[in-house]
């Protein structure tokens, strides 16, 4: 039976442009949900856009524009981020869509009947900015921790009883050591919910623009508990008896910023549990970017357009940049030079320069055609071809560790590897002396070459395909299990194209 795989973005809030935080997140999602697919997974892969609350009506005021129509706009953005990424997504949920709000209703219903959620008065502290409620212990010199301003808010509110929850959740972490990823953001969790749970807020009466209680129209649900149920909305929840929903829930892997850690690793396992639903597998927060050492924000008015990003460099130099930089989890700067060097020293001095150094010989020296499979390999052939045939298991671990940039560090050892053993063996000196050897070489090359390119489809997919079509791997034969394989060789070559230009 082939396994299943539900991955999913948040859903990014629709009250400004996408920046580079957005394309980053939804980055990561599609390197695995690609890598998942390559590796025989079924693979449902969810972003999509968060379009009620406060912030979003308040976004679409200051424009002058109803919020429907605002919303609109502004998630086709998101929308265009998909192509302009190259990204892979096999669904995109707006929460303002019908499927969304019947199985926000469901949920809803299931909660209230089953004595989850109480009506009462809330006072306290909110954020618009972060849509969180603060308590006065949490506020440090008038602001929200995340040094967004707060408003004093007193108004009737439906809530969920999440501190019953306390102890089913430290269990439940203490049980699924996996669940919350990096480790230093499970010890965040972990101490935040030992410090105590308050029950949660989970209607406001103050505004309009959300999804309606049922059968009290006074108030919306809060706009949190509305957006992490677009995870099974998406599944089809409020269509009990799909396929869909027994196939992809629970979602293996929530991938979200470290912002909003809280949200799906404490109040959305909660909600779940008191819904009688199953967890997903694990929740990744990653770091966030600074730009040039500053953070980014659309008051100082550094914030990183992708789309810029994209036209100036190429996609696949920034999906690389992005996802080799910095180790996952951590937080990272964004710098122009930083980019540059990278694209200047891995892409087009270490695996374009392999490319070109390989398919020109191979184009000038063998009549234009791949030496086919030679019967005997010495040691050192061998221990360039096995290098990843043999790590496969590591590959796929550090996949599933989320470990991208140390995949990538690993491709980059094979490629440098391989342009050590080009030097080594010096084919356009066997040339003259032993052409049956420089064939051996150049067989070799062309065999790790296939290999670096299948593994690295998932991060750099145009330059991947352009590679394997050149050495013309039929699609059948791109998959991880391919990699086991030797390709036969025997075919002919066109010029090699330069894969990236140097900055
Ligand atoms: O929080 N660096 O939406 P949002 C890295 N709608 N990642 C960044 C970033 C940065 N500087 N800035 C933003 C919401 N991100 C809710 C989510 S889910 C049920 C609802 C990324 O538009 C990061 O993934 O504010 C962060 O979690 C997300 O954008 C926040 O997007």
């Amino acid at each position: 039976m082939v396994p299943n795989y539900y991955i999913t973005t948040p859903i990014y809030y629709v009250n400004d442009v996408p920046h580079i935080g957005h394309a980053y997140t939804t980055l990561a999602c599609d390197v695995m949900a690609r890598f998942k697919r390559l590796d025989g997974f079924d693979v449902f892969f969810l972003t999509g856009t968060d379009e009620h609350g406060q912030k979003v009506e308040l976004a679409a005021k200051s424009k002058g524009v109803m919020p429907k129509a605002f919303v609109d706009d502004v998630s086709k953005n998101f929308q265009n981020l998909l192509e302009c990424m190259n990204f892979s997504n096999d669904d995109f949920i707006r929460t303002t869509e019908k499927r969304h709000l019947d199985s926000c209703k469901k949920i809803w219903n299931t909660l209230l009947e089953n004595g989850s959620i109480y009506l009462d008065k809330y006072s306290g502290w909110y954020s618009v900015r972060d849509e969180a409620f603060y308590s006065e212990s949490e506020i440090i010199d008038g602001k929200a921790p995340s040094g967004s301003p707060v408003e004093w808010v007193e108004e009737p509110s439906y809530f969920f009883n999440l501190s019953k929850w306390e102890d089913e959740l430290l269990t439940f972490y203490e049980q699924n050591k996996s669940f919350i990823s990096p480790n230093s953001r499970r010890n965040e969790v972990i101490s935040f919910v030992k410090g105590g749970l308050k029950d949660l807020s989970v209607s406001r009466t103050s505004f309009t623009w959300g999804v309606k209680v049922p059968n009290d129209d006074d108030h919306i649900m809060y706009v949190w508990l509305d957006a992490l149920t677009n995870y099974l909305s998406a599944c089809n929840y409020s269509n009990t008896n799909n396929e869909t929903f027994s196939r992809f829930w629970p979602a293996d892997l929530h991938m979200v910023g470290k912002d909003i850690i809280r949200f799906h690793a404490v109040y959305w396992p909660a909600f779940l549990m008191a819904a009688n639903l199953p967890i997903p597998k694990k929740i990744f927060a990653h770091g966030w970017w600074t730009n040039e050492g500053n953070k980014i924000s659309k008051s100082l008015g550094n914030v990183i357009d992708p789309f810029d990003l994209v036209k100036k460099y190429g996609v696949d130099q920034i999906r690389y940049f992005l996802m080799r930089e910095v180790p996952f989890g951590n937080d990272g700067d964004f710098s122009h030079s930083q980019l540059i060097n990278r694209i200047n020293s891995d892409l087009a001095n270490s695996f374009g320069n392999l490319f070109q150094r390989v398919t020109s010989m191979i184009f000038k020296n063998c009549h234009e055609v791949v030496p086919i499979k030679p019967d005997i390999f010495k040691d050192e052939d061998l221990k360039l071809i096995n290098s990843i045939k043999n790590s496969l298991h590591d590959y796929r671990n550090l996949m599933d560790e989320q470990k991208f940039d140390q995949f990538l560090k690993n491709i980059w050892m094979v490629i440098s590897d391989a342009n050590k053993y080009v030097d080594e063996q010096a084919p356009w000196s066997l040339k003259k002396n032993d052409y049956q050897r420089m064939e051996v070489v150049l067989y070799t090359l062309t065999e790790t070459i296939r290999q670096i390119s299948i593994m690295l489809q998932p991060f750099i997919p145009n330059t991947s395909k352009a590679i394997l079509d050149h050495i013309d791997i039929p699609l059948v034969e791109r998959d991880i299990k391919s990699i086991e394989l030797f390709f036969s060789g025997g075919i002919k070559i066109s010029t090699p194209n330069p894969l990236f230009p140097r900055i």
